[in-house]
Order: structure tokens, then sequence, then C-alpha cells
């Protein structure tokens, strides 16, 4: 399998962000990629370059406001003082209920707060670089996918990139989110001519950013396994009552599994997602791949184990659907090269 790994997430790298009232170091860390890239190297799986400019199709999925406040937010963060530099913002103050966030405020820490769903993406000066490259890599990956498919439609390939993308909507950042690179894929996929692209979206935590961007069209199916909202982050969507709006009606599906859910009970979750992707007439997949389902995650609660991923990767293979695999969360970081690769090899393997 060809892989694509972002070669600029290294500039995102803060320090610092919340767990249970503390300030502890991230979670989402260069560490990830890292180590993921030295397991990669181990393979026979080729490196592509990762040089495709993102830019239109970022402007598909994100409005132009939030964009700007992206790329201008550390500038405007040293305005305030230059001894910023060395530390963190984070929204303190969120428009909810009967404020308005349709007057976009001047005050820096406000503007954070219009453009974020919760406290969780810490931001450094190198964020946007980061961002913004991984984003490249995911175009430049979806691209390569297209060309392997004018040959053989059971092609795959993987894209590694950080920091993740799925929390993040058409306007806002959200757990250590800033532009969703699953969004991108499947834009790009559908100006490269898929009439339907399916998404499987497998991160421990509901892709609420992914949902929200398609929830009302039917050119882009979204199908998502994760923890209960009830119990989970992110808290306020991914129930399974959610099956899309307007034209998108009937073209999301959310399967929640209560924290703590068994292997077995996860991928029996996983053939009914698969189901309705393959009854969805798409032609290409996207596939959200958090490995924060692994058991030894240090923020997640699902069970599966490494030889669980090389499943995995077997029954995404048996979708039938030419398949961009895009890296989102997995914070055991030590095993994260080891189970990528399972999945890589599972899905290689059948
Ligand atoms: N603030 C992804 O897996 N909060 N994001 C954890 C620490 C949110 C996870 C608690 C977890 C977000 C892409
Ligand atoms: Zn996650």
């Amino acid at each position: 399998m060809d892989i694509f790994i972002s070669d600029q997430h290294q500039q995102h790298s803060p320090k610092y962000e919340f767990y249970r009232g503390e300030r502890v170091p991230c979670f989402e860390c260069p560490d990830r990629l890292n180590i993921v890239r030295a397991a990669i190297e181990e393979t026979p799986h080729q490196l592509k370059n990762t040089n495709k400019d993102s830019r239109q199709f970022l402007e598909r999925v994100h409005n132009a406001n939030y964009l700007r406040f992206l790329e201008t937010a550390w500038s405007q963060w040293l305005a305030i003082d230059s001894e910023n530099a060395s530390v963190q913002p984070f929204p303190s103050a969120w428009p909810v209920r009967t404020l308005r966030s349709d007057i976009e405020p001047e005050n820096f820490v406000a503007k954070l707060g219009l453009y974020s769903m919760d406290n969780g993406s810490p931001m450094v000066e190198g964020t946007w670089a980061a961002a913004k490259a991984g984003a490249d890599a995911t175009v430049s990956a979806a691209l390569h996918l297209q060309t392997l498919i004018e040959n053989d439609s059971s092609s795959g390939v993987f894209c590694a990139t950080r920091p993740p993308g799925h929390h993040a909507g058409t306007d806002f950042m959200g757990g250590y989110c800033f532009v969703n690179n699953a969004a991108v894929a499947a834009e790009v996929l559908r100006e490269q001519g898929h009439a339907k692209v399916a998404i499987l979206d497998v991160d421990y935590h509901h892709g609420n950013g992914t949902q929200s961007i398609f929830y009302e069209r039917a050119d882009v199916l979204f199908t998502s396994l994760h923890g209960d909202p009830k119990t989970e982050y992110p808290f306020y969507l991914g129930h399974a009552d959610e099956r899309g709006e307007g034209d998108g009606r009937g073209f999301n599906f959310n399967y929640p599994l209560a924290a703590g859910s068994s292997a077995s009970l996860w991928f029996a979750a996983l053939e009914k997602a698969s189901a309705e992707i393959k009854q969805h007439s798409g032609t290409a997949l996207v596939v959200s791949l958090g490995l924060d389902t692994y058991s030894g995650d240090p923020i997640s609660n699902f069970e599966l184990e490494t030889s669980d991923f090389k499943l995995l990767g077997k029954k995404i293979k048996q979708i039938g659907l030419p398949t961009l695999f895009i890296l989102e969360g997995g914070y055991a970081t030590d095993e994260l090269g080891l189970n990528t690769v399972q999945v890589i090899d599972g899905f290689e393997q059948n």
C-alpha cells in the first residue's frame, strides 16, 4: 500500500491540554506520527510525496472566516503581548444558546471561543502550517488513490497526518482537530468523478465534524462506530437517531456503543456499518482511522487488541471499495505504529 505522511506535523507541538481539571502533557503529540513513520519504514510500503495544495478543498469544507482565523490566529495572539510567544491560548467563553455567533468579536479569546467547540485544541505557532500540510497530504493521497483506481478498483492508500481532523466542523475546531481531513478527502474524490463517496469513521470518538459537514447531503454517506455520546466525548452528537436531514436524510448512520464494549460487540457494529456502505452504491471509501479503540488507549474505553486491527483491515477490504485511510486519534503512542501497520497488512493480505 502506498503511504503518505505529512512532513510538517512536528510544527504542531503544544505542551499542555486540560484533563480532569489539570493541565497535563498533550496526548496528541508529534511522537505519535514519528512512531507511525518508523513502523512503516520497517515495511516494504512506499512513502509518497505529500505536496499537492489543498486550498480549494479546504475552502469547500470550511468557511472563509474560520480559515482566515486559523491562518492569522498566532499573529493575533502575539499582537496582544509579545510574551505570548511561549504561552498557549485557550478559549474561555463560548456563544452557547441565546448568545450571538453571527458577529465576530474583536477580542482574540472571544474569537477563539466562537471558532471552538471545547478547550481541547491547544494551538501553537506552527499549528496552521501543520494542519495545512496535513490537508495537503490528504489531497495528495486522494489524488493518488484516483490514479490507482484507473488500474485496479480494489486499491488502498494510507495517509498519516496530525493533528487529526474529524471533530473539526465547517467553522470550528475541537478535540485536537483544526481542519477536517476526511471531509477534504471526500471532496477530492467527489471532484474526481465519484458521484457517491462513503465515509467510515472508526475512531473511538464520534466524528461530529464530519457528520455535520455532510448532514444535509446525499452524495457523501457518513457511518460511525464510537463510544456512546451519553458518556463519551464529544457528548453532544453521535446518537443513533441522527439519520441526516433534507437531501441527506437516510445518509447518516451512527453506531454508539457503551464505553467498555468488547471487541466482538464492536465488530458486530462494524458489520452493520459495512452493510450500509455496501448498499449505498458508492465508488470510493474514506476511513477515518482512529486507533484509540485499542485496549491500551489512555483516554478511551474500548477493548480492541493489536490482532483486532489486522481483522479491521481485512473487514474494510471486504467492503470492496477503493479505500483511503486517514489517521485520526490513537494515544497509546508506543503501540500506534504496530497497530497502524496491522490495519494496512490486514487490508493487503486479503
Ligand atoms: N482534554 C480524537 O481522538 N478530550 N480526539 C479528552 C482531554 C477529547 C479526541 C480529554 C478527546 C478528543 C481525534
Ligand atoms: Zn478519538
